[in-house]
């Protein structure tokens, strides 16, 4: 019985939870794959701006024939060679350039040593239309981000290339600047920051276009999540 208040509480707790920017909805199911570890988009995200390349992660090493294919709207993406990160337990593939709205769906084919290939795929959408709820700091060169209440403000924004956004710490809890996904990371590696404790900055300059998902991994269940659009 009291296990029963206790998720009718978490459930109402949720329901009530502090709004969160629409960046993110259910999806169908990912197909899951032995050893898959994150992907980035996260399945079922949603962004304003196709990003520039798909991740996905593992826990062992890949073979060479491992692959990667991306449909929008169910038409076939031309996509950049496949890349694998260090030790072969990621790949990653490019999309076009601003490849635009639509529901994107990522297939990948894992290549393990026990000589299988399993097949998985994960969702996520691109719809233009919620950029209108991003803060719009475009042509400033520096952006400041505070660090919170355990959120990242403003946490949706759109810059220029190569504005230099600083994070602050103006929390009394120690905060990360962590690329997605989580907790590989490796979208955008370079974007890691080490722990920023209270008071402390922390500053990175975007040089590609994308829309960068990033989050805080000290408070993932909480939801400290950003997301900067570079155009
Ligand atoms: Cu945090």
């Amino acid at each position: 019985m009291k296990r029963w208040i206790f998720l009718l509480g978490l459930i109402a707790l949720s329901a009530c939870a502090s709004p969160v920017p629409p960046t993110h909805q259910a999806m169908p199911e990912k197909i899951g794959v032995p050893h898959f570890v994150d992907s980035a988009p996260n399945n079922g995200d949603i962004f304003a701006v196709a990003p520039i390349r798909v991740v996905v992660n593992f826990d062992v090493a890949l073979g060479d024939a491992s692959a990667i294919t991306v449909t929008r709207d169910g038409a076939p993406l031309a996509l950049g060679a496949l890349t694998f990160g260090l030790h072969k337990i990621s790949m990653a593939a490019t999309l076009p350039r601003d490849a635009g709205d639509g529901a994107y769906v990522v297939k990948f084919k894992a290549c393990q040593a026990d000589g299988t290939c399993p097949e998985g795929q994960f969702a996520f959408k691109v719809d233009s239309k919620i950029k209108n709820s991003y803060a719009d700091f475009t042509g400033n060169r520096t952006i400041t981000i505070r660090m919170k209440d355990i959120k990242f403000v403003p946490a949706t924004i759109v810059v220029s290339v190569g504005t230099t956004i600083t994070w602050l710490n103006d929390d009394a809890v120690d905060h990360f600047v962590n690329s997605d996904p989580h907790p590989s990371h490796n979208a955008l590696p370079a974007l890691n920051s080490f722990t920023l404790k209270p008071g402390e900055q922390y500053s990175f300059t975007f040089d590609q276009p994308s829309e960068w998902a990033y989050h805080c991994s000290a408070h993932v269940p909480a939801k400290m999540v950003g997301r900067i659009v570079v155009k």
